[in-house]
């Protein structure tokens, strides 16, 4: 639990293939919630600027080669460089928008034949976000916006993999996981994001002061 603070933060996460929206979407999350007064802070997964980061870095830009294995355990570890600092920030009641999570991390590396189970294995214990917002573009719309550059897994092939993997239910248990259609014009999306993220705000005080004894 994150404590009794009726000031947490709340930690959201946005996932998706490749070019569905998410970098766009996640920044204007934070910059409403800025002006609304919040106190936010965005970051994104690979942090390509840590030492494990930059290991990364180096590895999707194809100048590093390592087993599926030993790279699956690097974006793990990537994250877990940073868990203490995300706990931290949530009690001190800062909300987090992250783009790309644990979720990512699972779905690309089943996505190249690692085991779905054994690819979550690593994640467990990580801070748990309070909504995922998951950027649905279906097989035709991402193709007409992939203007991919050259790093690994941008290509057609490995998407249609990776887009399978998003799909396993596996992935949803025990989050609060939406569905966003990543189709639309990208202030439709915001709006319908921007309510959600209402909707877990006041469920998550409802839920606070419930949990408060009289
Ligand atoms: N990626 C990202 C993974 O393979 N595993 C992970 O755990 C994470 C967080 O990194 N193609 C992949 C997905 C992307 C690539 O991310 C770089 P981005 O958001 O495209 O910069
Ligand atoms: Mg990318």
């Amino acid at each position: 639990t994150w404590g009794s603070s009726a000031t947490r933060g709340l930690f959201f996460v946005f996932e998706g293939l490749d070019r569905s929206g998410k970098s766009t979407q996640s920044k204007k999350l934070e910059e409403y919630l800025s002006k609304a007064g919040r106190s936010v802070k965005w970051m994104c997964f690979p942090n390509r600027k840590t030492p494990i980061g930059t290991a990364i870095d180096l590895y999707l830009r194809r100048q590093l080669e390592l087993p599926d294995e030993a790279v699956h355990r690097l974006f793990s570890a990537n994250r877990w460089e940073m868990a203490k600092s995300i706990v931290e920030d949530l009690r001190a009641g800062t909300t987090i928008i992250c783009d790309r999570y644990a979720f990512s991390g699972v779905a690309y590396s089943a996505a190249k034949g690692l085991d779905f189970s054994w690819c979550q294995a690593p994640d467990r214990g990580l801070p748990c976000p309070d909504g995922i917002f998951f950027l649905h573009i279906d097989e035709k719309v991402g193709a007409a916006r992939s203007n991919f550059g050259d790093e690994r897994y941008e290509n057609a092939e490995m998407q249609a993999k990776v887009r399978a993997q998003f799909k396993d239910p596996r992935l949803r248990a025990n989050v609060h996981w939406k569905d966003v259609n990543g189709a639309r014009d990208m202030e439709v999306i915001h709006a319908e994001i921007r309510s959600a993220v209402e909707v877990i705000r006041q469920e998550d005080q409802e839920n606070r002061q419930r949990a408060i004894p009289r």
